[in-house]
């Protein structure tokens, strides 16, 4: 019979986009299908592939009979619940940042590493976070053919990244300095916002978003590090298997609201030009290659956002480092970041 698959977090942001991907897919592999979410939104109805399905409250039993259960919860839930599915047999594929470094819980991209999939002794395989993801399946493609040696990274985060709290906020931001003679004065959006009634306190983000960027993204870590370019560093190691990865990420949030990019310099091994990486790139499946500046054509958010695919341009060989190449990525933080990964491995597990 076909396996049975899970949803934890059906009603979240993430999950949202989770159940659109699942009503979009071609090949359709599962039986039943359950959505779980915490007893709050329980009750609550969402159609999946045409059939109308109640929303479960999590509880232990309702892992009895999954196959495989997909986690799009926060940290806490996932590191309480994961092990939980695991237990009651399922194989519990997670979104959170709960496992992702934990050495027996492998960190899966399927166009990278999918032979990691089957090496779970814990029952449970983790999802990269969205700033790593969103460049690995192009980083991934190179390194298969010119071995990465150093990464260095900036990121431009858009306001999704931080969750439904993040897009409201992003949002209501922008309606308070709408049509507003705003950004040629120090504090002037800050005065904006508090005036709207938005004080600094109550946003998901350190300062003022709309009009504005942000070097900025996740808690602080030790030695003035942020938690967002740290994981860029350990996942893409983890990722790529390469344990001395010399990585280097600094972490900015922008006023988009869904799709992060990220400008990376990565320099290999061995020699590459620009038409190498671009064969590379059009003949690997998920990426997408839109670089022709004389044309103005370059990836952005706004042009990507809701696709599948990473998008990438500006491919440039670096003029003062040898084996090395800078380009543009743009990623959709929701779906191949987050949502989509985590189907992939769920779908290779059921083909398996
Ligand atoms: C962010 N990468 O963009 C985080 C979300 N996991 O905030």
């Amino acid at each position: 019979s076909k396996p049975t698959l899970a949803l934890v977090g059906a009603t979240g942001a993430v999950g949202t986009v989770m159940i659109d991907i699942m009503n979009g897919r071609k090949e359709w592999p599962w039986g039943e299908v359950r959505l779980i979410a915490s007893p709050r939104s329980a009750g609550k109805k969402i159609t999946v592939r045409g059939e109308e399905l109640t929303v479960i409250a999590l509880a232990p039993e309702v892992f009895d009979g999954v196959d495989v259960a997909m986690f799009d919860v926060p940290d806490e839930v996932s590191a309480q619940w994961a092990p939980i599915a695991a237990e009651r047999g399922a194989v519990a594929v997670d979104n959170s940042g709960a496992f992702r470094m934990d050495a027996d819980v492998p960190l899966v991209v399927p166009e990278v590493n999918s032979d990691k999939i089957a090496d779970r002794p814990r029952g449970i395989i983790a999802n990269p976070n969205c700033t790593t993801l969103s460049m690995m399946a192009a980083i991934g493609a190179l390194h298969r053919e010119f071995q990465l040696q150093e990464l260095v990274v900036a990121s431009y985060q858009a306001a999704s990244g931080a969750g439904q709290d993040g897009i409201d906020r992003l949002q209501a931001e922008y309606a308070a300095v709408a049509g507003k003679d705003l950004g040629g004065k120090a504090g002037d959006v800050r005065e904006a916002l508090a005036a709207a009634g938005l004080s600094q306190e109550g946003s998901p983000f350190p300062a003022p978003l709309a009009l504005n960027v942000i070097p900025w993204a996740g808690s602080l870590k030790e030695d003035g590090w942020a938690s967002e370019e740290l994981k860029v560093r350990n996942e893409s190691r983890k990722i790529l298997g390469i344990e001395d990865l010399k990585v280097s990420a600094t972490c900015v949030r922008v006023p988009v609201v869904t799709t992060h990019s990220l400008a990376v310099h990565a320099r290999f091994a061995e020699p590459v030009t620009v038409e190498q990486a671009r064969a590379i790139f059009s003949a690997q499946p998920s990426v997408v290659l839109v670089d022709d500046p004389e044309k103005g054509q370059f990836p952005t958010p706004a042009d990507v956002v809701g696709g599948d695919p990473t998008y990438v341009g500006r491919i440039r060989q670096a003029l003062d480092f040898p084996n090395t190449l800078d380009f543009f990525v743009c990623g959709d933080n929701l779906r191949k970041g987050a949502a989509l990964n985590t189907y992939e491995i769920a779908e290779q597990l059921a083909k398996r």
